[in-house]
């Protein structure tokens, strides 16, 4: 390993030793790990083409990858061997490990979900390729001015990203816009415009090296510079027209994670990477296959959320324009290639498009959708249509195009049959699935947390980092006060280093023995920070009011980002930032509350904060989350919940057990018979005197005295619609947080709890829900042992 660094430091990047920076080392180290990758790739990559397995495509805009040396590293079973050449070098590998830029190709939950999959199925084994799309700038960086979020571009492709390998050689046309003709019964789509997609791809290696598969992103290119016909007629800027379009095209993420009707660059960014991803697909699969009518025996396509559904009718549309199918046969053979999660039930979340901006950049694709609709509705009388209202509905679109739907937790699943697609439901049945998310436990036990990992292998051998249910043997050991103390130390270790790391970059210093109580995830109403800060106030007067009334001391964390245009959602991070500004500057509390908002959260920071956590808030309003993958991390690093019923908490709760889960607020149920009281907010804060006086603080300028009437606005809304429910679950939330409090007074007893937390986790490893998609949706199996068959 060292004479592999020495040498790609030489020839790789033309440095000597004695003149190299960290990023030089961090750049010669990559290239050693990734010349072990290329060589656990490559007989993969063979294998799956050799075998003609059936494989998975995994279409998806985001993917939240973090860092990778580590976890490079970590799979290949390589840190000590790497961690120790480096010493010899008078290097150190944790110095360079933290040099790398974080990969932020995502939002948040859904982005995150495709990184731990694609582990998954490296990991066991199963053909697949990630189609995503390689932006220029990943979500935005977040600062605090004054306690409020500004956003700069992230830049991580200004650093060399020497993990993928572009392909020059695999490019395809994308054309949009201009109009179709028919003739000799046949559709002829002339387009306007037309950029090529080129691949990228990084290998994707699973623990131990045993498999490897691709992620596979599409950057746009300009067909030419310029159109030197146009350039030469002194038509300058249509001659530039396709590079501005290429240039656009992956330029940026959109940092909404709820649906931005009537962007045109959005729809085009979908498209783009649609189409990029089936064509190559399609050219696989003929240089192997003669009949593309048995594309669904070697195909899967899954669709993460509604973004890639335009597949549908692109894949009609190839199999109609060019391989002449007929138009019903086309959409059923591409609907048995066709999966669809969904990830939402929001309303608002769910993705529309107007028809004249949707036919004005893919007019063949409206036609085709006019034929879907009219397919389904002939089969299935009074069926919800995918055009309707001049709107074309891309739930509708994927729901019929795919031949399994699936929501993300059970509860989730319950709802989508209920509410968004029931109708869609009572005519397919079947169509719905579950498959609850999970999260890969190499990434979030294994590299995040040595301290537990250590003691966890040292106990159990490493049989659980590929199969996490092994991890039940821990709940024997509840009693085992040895082992506990052992626990307690790793995550002590771990709160030490956080808050050594709060102290280095915020100047606050916090006490490793304090709660440390953690909120970290998109700031969003339904997540209700809010209800989170208004608690925090209330705890604050209580322990200003008696602050010798042996209080357990708690270090609230916060952390996540807000779309640049939600404004609401700015405002909350506003309120917590003053809240911050005043409770941590207060003497008679100083011993006992600190609240902690470390901007720009990202998968780097949630690597750290997770392993600290006592308590994990998964506060959401019932029926709102879909799943949440944070509330498995924490749970997984010995935090307990505290937590409504929504989402996979619902399943947390039954594997940890209801003594073992800080449960509070209303159902589901209750929630949407609340609403249709009239006055329930107000109704609320009058029976709660804690709130009132809270929201009061709030509106008197208690924590912005320089400019009172800040949050007149958000305490109004709480008043009249509070359609979150933040004040209806108020008092339980705080009721059950005084639980928490004397829960961990008693410090073996939150030791047990934390580790049975830890040891059931089992269930949510994403191997457990890559192999139930395997089995339910896809029919493919895993290639590991296959040599020997
Ligand atoms: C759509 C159109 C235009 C612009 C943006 C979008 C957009 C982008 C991202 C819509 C939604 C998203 C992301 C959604 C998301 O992250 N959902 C989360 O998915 C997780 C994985 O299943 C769940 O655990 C979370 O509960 C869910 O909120």
């Amino acid at each position: 390993m060292k004479d592999e660094i020495l040498r790609h430091l030489r020839y790789g990047l033309g440095k000597d030793a004695a003149h190299s920076s960290v990023y030089d080392w961090r750049m010669a180290l990559s290239r050693a790990l990734r010349d072990r990758m290329v060589d656990h790739w490559i007989p993969s990559t063979q294998e799956a083409y050799a075998s003609g397995s059936k494989r998975v495509y995994y279409l998806s805009m985001e993917f939240l990858i973090g860092r990778l040396v580590e976890d490079m590293a970590s799979n290949l079973g390589l840190v000590d061997e790497a961690k120790a050449a480096l010493k010899e070098l008078g290097q150190d590998y944790e110095t360079i490990v933290k040099d790398e830029p974080d990969a932020a190709l995502g939002n948040g939950g859904l982005g995150r979900l495709a990184a731990c999959f694609m582990d998954s199925l490296a990991t066991l084994g199963i053909p697949a390729m990630g189609y995503g799309i390689r932006y220029e700038h990943g979500l935005f960086e977040q600062d605090f001015v004054e306690g409020q979020q500004v956003e700069r571009p992230e830049t991580w492709l200004q650093q060399d990203h020497i993990w993928e390998f572009e392909r020059p050689e695999v490019q395809y046309p994308i054309t949009f816009g201009g109009h179709v003709e028919h003739h000799d019964g046949k559709a002829h789509w002339h387009p306007s415009e037309t950029v090529i997609a080129t691949a990228f791809d990084t290998p994707v290696i699973g623990w131990e090296g045993r498999w490897g598969n691709t992620l596979r992103l599409w950057a746009a290119m300009p067909t030419k510079v310029f159109d030197l016909a146009s350039f030469n007629r002194g038509d300058y800027l249509a001659a530039g027209r396709s590079e501005a379009l290429a240039r656009t095209i992956c330029r940026v993420l959109y940092p909404d994670d709820t649906t931005e009707t009537g962007k045109e660059l959005r729809l085009k960014q979908e498209y783009f990477f649609t189409s990029a991803s089936i064509q190559d697909l399609l050219r696989r699969f003929l240089s192997t296959h003669a009949d593309i009518r048995t594309l669904p025996d070697a195909a899967a396509i899954q669709l993460n959320d509604t973004h890639p559904a335009i597949a549908g009718p692109e894949l009609v549309r190839v199999l109609v324009d060019k391989h002449e199918l007929g138009m019903d046969e086309a959409i059923a053979l591409a609907r048995r290639c066709l999966g669809y999660t969904n990830h939402t039930l929001l309303p608002e979340a769910l993705e529309r498009w107007p028809e004249w901006l949707f036919g004005r950049v893919l007019p063949r694709h409206l036609e085709i959708i006019r034929e879907i609709d009219a397919d389904h509705l002939r089969r299935h009388e009074g069926a919800p249509k995918i055009l309707d209202h001049g709107n074309v509905n891309m739930g509708e679109l994927a729901f019929i195009m795919a031949h399994k739907v699936n929501g993300v937790s059970a509860l989730h699943t319950d709802l989508v049959k209920k509410t968004v697609f029931n109708d869609l439901h009572k005519i397919h049945p079947q169509r719905i699935v579950n498959q609850t998310n999970g999260i890969t436990q190499r990434r979030w036990l294994k590299t995040c947390n040595p301290a537990l990992s250590g003691l966890i292998t040292r106990e159990l051998g490493n049989g659980w980092v590929t199969d996490l249910d092994l991890l039940s043997q821990l709940k024997s050991r509840t009693g085992d006060v040895a082992f506990k103390e052992e626990f307690v130390a790793a995550k002590r270790a771990n709160k030490v280093r956080l808050a050594n790391w709060v102290t280095e970059t915020m100047g606050i210093s916090i006490d490793p023995d304090a709660m440390f109580d953690v909120q970290i995830k998109r700031i969003h109403e339904y997540k209700r920070q809010l209800m989170n800060i208004l608690e925090t106030v209330a705890l604050w007067n209580e322990m200003r009011a008696h602050p010798d009334a042996g209080w357990t001391p708690r270090v609230k964390i916060f952390g996540g980002k807000a779309a640049p245009g939600y404004h609401v959602a700015k405002e909350i991070i506003h309120l917590i930032n003053d809240v911050a500004a005043v409770i941590n500057s207060d003497e008679i509390t100083k011993d006992l509350l600190k609240v902690v908002y470390p901007p720009n959260y990202n998968v780097t920071m949630a690597e750290v904060l997770i392993p600290a956590a006592d308590l994990s808030e998964q506060i959401s309003t019932a029926g709102k989350e879909a799943s949440g993958t944070g509330n498995m991390k924490f749970a997984l690093n010995g935090a307990l919940t505290i937590g409504t019923l929504d989402g996979a908490n619902v399943e947390i709760r039954e594997h940890v057990g209801p003594e073992n889960f800080f449960l509070f607020g209303l159902t589901a149920e209750e929630v949407m018979e609340r609403r249709t009281q009239p006055g329930f907010a107000r109704a609320a804060i009058e029976a709660s005197p804690r709130l009132q006086r809270v929201l009061g603080q709030i509106v008197e300028g208690r924590f912005c005295p320089q400019d009172q009437g800040r949050y007149h606005g958000l305490v109004g809304m709480l008043y009249d619609s509070d359609y979150f429910l933040v004040t209806c679950d108020f008092d339980s939330y705080y009721d059950t947080q005084r639980r928490a409090d004397e829960a961990y007074k008693n410090a073996r007893n939150w030791a047990a709890m934390a580790l049975v937390n830890t040891a059931s986790m089992g269930f949510f490893s994403s191997d457990r829900t890559i192999k139930g998609y395997a089995h339910d949706i896809w029919h493919v199996g895993s290639r590991l042992g296959a040599g020997e068959e």
